[in-house]
């Protein structure tokens, strides 16, 4: 596994810059106070919510890949910070305390990012519940659905049509959710916030998947908002070569990904 460093510029966060590749899930071996972020990381909606986070916040970190075509994230070394065996997942080496923390899920990585940081994460209790129902949101609705949705579409080996509608529904309910809530409001909870930072990696995905946004016009300016911020460009790109190159007809990248039980 490679490893990718990101340290801050003097004025702005300058994208490449933040970032450093590693080569292995080993940590680098350096004074945990200015030690990067490990970031945990493919190249997917949740994983992007976690750089786009880093970005805005313009953290240095460690991207450390992990090929989850290829089962990396069934190595006891990531299973000991992410028992889930998904990827994202961070260790803060200056977390509470001075002492190194580890996360895993998006959610809870972007609001310890905010709480650390006090960025895009009120400080306030009525703010903050806002923002927690639409992150809440995401990683119940949003996130899961478009998963079981893109898998029944277009990796599942025969077509249900019976599981196709049905995820497509729930698509097409969603979306109707977040343009109903986007009518009067620029942003999902008050600012700029975490909300908007879980969403716009899959709502930016969505009319590739499949998913006709033109229904929804408030999500499309929404997301044409975000998508013109330069760290959500940055947290969008991060990229790892080996990501291009998963066949997901191959039937080993196949038993990897859908064929989990409990083990
Ligand atoms: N609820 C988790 C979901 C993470 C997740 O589903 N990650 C996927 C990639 S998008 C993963 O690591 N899959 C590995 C696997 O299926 O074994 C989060 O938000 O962190």
């Amino acid at each position: 596994m490679a490893r990718i460093t990101k340290k801050p510029s003097p004025k702005k966060a300058s994208g490449r810059k933040n970032r450093r590749v590693s080569k292995s899930l080993e940590p680098a071996r350096r004074a945990s106070k200015n030690k990067p972020i490990d970031l945990y990381y493919w190249p997917t909606p949740n994983g992007w919510k976690i750089t786009i986070m880093l970005e805005e916040c313009s953290l240095p970190y460690t991207m450390i890949p992990v090929d989850i075509s290829k089962g990396d994230q069934f190595k006891p070394q990531f299973l000991a910070i992410s028992p889930n065996n998904r990827m994202p997942a961070i260790v803060d080496h200056d977390g509470p305390d001075g002492r190194p923390i580890s996360i895993f899920e998006s959610g809870a990585i972007l609001q310890y990012l905010g709480r650390k940081t006090g960025k895009f994460y009120p400080r306030d209790d009525r703010g903050r519940v806002e923002v927690d129902q639409w992150l809440f949101w995401q990683m119940a609705n949003l996130g899961p659905k478009a998963g079981e949705a893109n898998h029944f579409r277009h990796y599942a080996p025969e077509k249900l049509p019976y599981a196709i509608e049905r995820f497509s529904n729930e698509m097409n309910r969603i979306y109707g959710v977040m343009n109903t809530r986007l009518k009067d409001r620029e942003f999902l909870a008050g600012n700029y916030s975490i909300a908007d930072i879980a969403c716009v990696g899959w709502a930016s995905r969505a009319e590739r998947h499949g998913y006709d946004l033109s229904g929804f016009p408030n999500v499309r300016r929404w997301l044409q908002t975000l998508q013109a911020r330069p760290a959500v460009k940055r947290g969008l790109s991060v990229k790892v070569e080996a990501a291009f190159h998963v066949d997901m007809k191959d039937p080993n990248v196949r038993a990897v990904l859908f064929n989990q039980k409990a083990r």
